[in-house]
């Protein structure tokens, strides 16, 4: 009976395989590629190899000399992900071994910013033997890639306990679409741990993000150790609850090693309540307590102090001159864009009124002319409330600008006040569809989030959802085209903390992550081609310890009943 069963599933498994030769043969798609995103262009057979036990990173041809030992440590992860470690020597024959890989760099600086080139080749052998896989990159970003590439190729058998590799000899050619690909998180709003912002960072180099986006302060805490204005902080919701500029150094230069950049957002003048418990006259009064006092040149020495490190008083000498010295938010933060937010800045009585009826907990923002030196400042410079706005964000655009950076703005900024940004201002839509077409007509730059496609707090947007926002959307000039650098999927903080971050976040950034990676014209049209691909994918992030949520997870409604 037992051997019955036993044979009638091997009849089962032998009709799989005649008919999965069969859907081979005749053209059928393969399903062997299950990596993700999907790579530009890729061939393979049908081999199977398994990786050595002893699996080696060689780097013969390479001009990188890995002085600080970034390569070494991200081919140590990978090996360390694909479970080299529990292989078990067994009865596979040593030509179908691969020894290692080989990795040769051309260019022999490391330095990461933007538009940093991530191409890279991979080729894995049909044979194994003495024979490595090799990969090619302009820079090490592009080897790290080609290792995430090669470890999604790995499958760990537990029967055989090997680390086996099909459908081998591949040849792999990619790049990714747009230059960045962004992740949001908010620290405002919940205060996030250093080792969940770690994992965060270690997830998005799975699917290839490259750009974190730090929103550090908001109205409701202000974490982060600023030197200058020591005081700032005071508005983290507790001492445990905040970042030094050590801490800020580590996720940055953490970030960086594994090839993302770091984007820190300060956003002015609006969502600024917390900065005012430590300093109370950033607020126009204690009833009108955001957005923060257009009228005091103390508001810009701030803002100026926060981007540059400056120390501006005595007492405060005294607490930050150690760090002072040592370190500033540019030096820190060095990517080339710094964020300075801009958004939801209700200055008119109108939206104040507006807001009032609607019961809306933002309703104290439009109260700069409630205020009355606030009100005599604006008259005297003959401005209303919308030209103090304007006023206030070209100023704070300038105080960036004059440390090096180029500035992110969110779209209001745009819809306000258009040409009158600096024109290297990168202009961040999240209100929704349409904007970048206007933007990059314009003549600016233009990064995507529409919030009905790539809000990961909004729990009723679908993966699909995620898959099907295309950013090109009714942009057909190439020149105009590339103005758009690309997306970011925003996971804002009011709902989530550490307990839920990662599975809100994934999978669905990771179906964005595609849409931003991928050449348009590898997309699937519809979703669902590639629903068995991204399971897969959302499996394997489980199995590096992330937990994603199934498919079926945020997007779906309740069972009803
Ligand atoms: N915080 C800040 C937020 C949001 C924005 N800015 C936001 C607005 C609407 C939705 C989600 C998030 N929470 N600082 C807008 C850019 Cl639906």
């Amino acid at each position: 009976m037992l051997m019955e069963k036993g044979n009638e599933g091997r009849g089962v498994a032998l009709l799989l395989g005649f008919l999965a030769f069969f859907a081979l043969a005749f053209g059928g798609e393969d399903d062997g590629v299950s990596v993700w995103p999907m790579p530009k262009s890729e061939s393979h057979g049908s081999q199977t190899l398994s990786l050595s036990k002893d699996f080696k990173l060689t780097t013969r041809g390479s001009n990188y000399p890995d002085g600080s030992g970034l390569l070494k440590e991200a081919f140590w992860r990978m090996v360390d992900v694909v479970q080299v470690n529990h292989i078990v020597d067994g009865r596979v024959p040593s030509s179908m071994v691969l020894a290692g890989l080989n990795v040769a760099i051309s260019s022999a600086d490391d330095v990461l910013n933007f538009g940093v080139d991530e191409s890279y080749k991979l080729d894995v052998p049909a044979l194994g033997g003495l024979i490595y896989a090799n990969v090619e990159a302009q820079t090490v970003y592009g080897a790290l890639h080609a290792l995430e590439t090669f470890s999604q190729l790995c499958h760990f058998n537990f029967d055989e306990r090997i680390v086996e590799l099909h459908s081998a000899p591949w040849s792999i050619f990619d790049e990714p679409r747009f230059p960045y690909r962004g992740l949001l998180i908010d620290t405002s709003r919940h205060y996030l741990p250093l080792p969940v912002m770690k994992v965060v960072i270690d997830s998005m180099t799975y699917s290839k993000l490259n750009v974190l986006h730090w929103h550090i302060v908001d109205e409701q805490s202000f974490p982060l150790e600023i030197p200058s204005f020591p005081r700032l902080w005071v508005g983290s919701y507790s001492y445990s609850e905040r970042y030094t500029v050590a801490n800020a150094l580590e996720i940055v230069q953490y970030a960086q090693r594994r090839g993302i950049n770091v984007l820190a957002e300060i956003d002015v003048p609006g969502h600024s309540h917390s900065w005012g418990v430590g300093y109370p006259d950033l607020w126009p009064s204690s009833d009108c307590n955001q957005p923060l006092d257009v009228s005091k040149e103390f508001t810009f020495e701030v803002i100026e102090g926060i981007l540059s490190g400056k120390i501006h008083f005595l007492v405060d000498i005294v607490v930050s001159v150690f760090y002072a010295l040592s370190q500033n938010f540019s030096k820190i933060f060095n990517f080339k864009f710094v964020h300075l937010g801009g958004d939801e800045v209700n200055t008119s009585k109108f939206e104040h009124l507006l807001l009032l009826l609607t019961g809306c907990i933002m309703a104290k923002l439009g109260c700069w002319s409630d205020t009355p030196h606030v009100k005599e400042w604006l008259n005297k410079h003959g401005m209303t409330e919308s030209d103090g706005y304007k006023y206030f964000v070209l100023r704070a655009q300038k105080i960036a600008i004059s440390h090096g950076y180029e500035v992110i703005n969110w779209e209001e900024t745009f819809d306000n006040f258009g040409k009158q940004l600096s024109p290297e201002t990168v202009v961040h839509n999240w209100l929704g569809d349409g904007v970048a077409e206007k933007v990059v007509a314009m003549g600016l730059r233009c990064i995507v989030s529409n919030q009905d496609k790539w809000y990961l707090d909004h729990l009723d947007a679908t993966w699909e959802g995620f898959y099907m926002n295309e950013p090109l959307t009714n942009i057909t000039i190439p020149e105009q085209q590339k103005r758009v650098i690309g997306g970011e999927v925003c996971m804002w903080g009011e709902q989530i903390d550490a307990s839920d971050i990662e599975q809100t976040i994934w999978p669905r950034a990771a179906a964005a992550a595609e849409r931003l990676w991928t050449p348009i014209e590898k997309l699937a049209s519809d979703p669902t081609l590639v629903t068995g691909r991204l399971a897969r994918f959302r499996c394997l992030l489980n199995q590096r310890g992330i937990a994603a949520a199934p498919l079926a997870g945020p997007g779906r409604a309740p069972p009803v009943g």
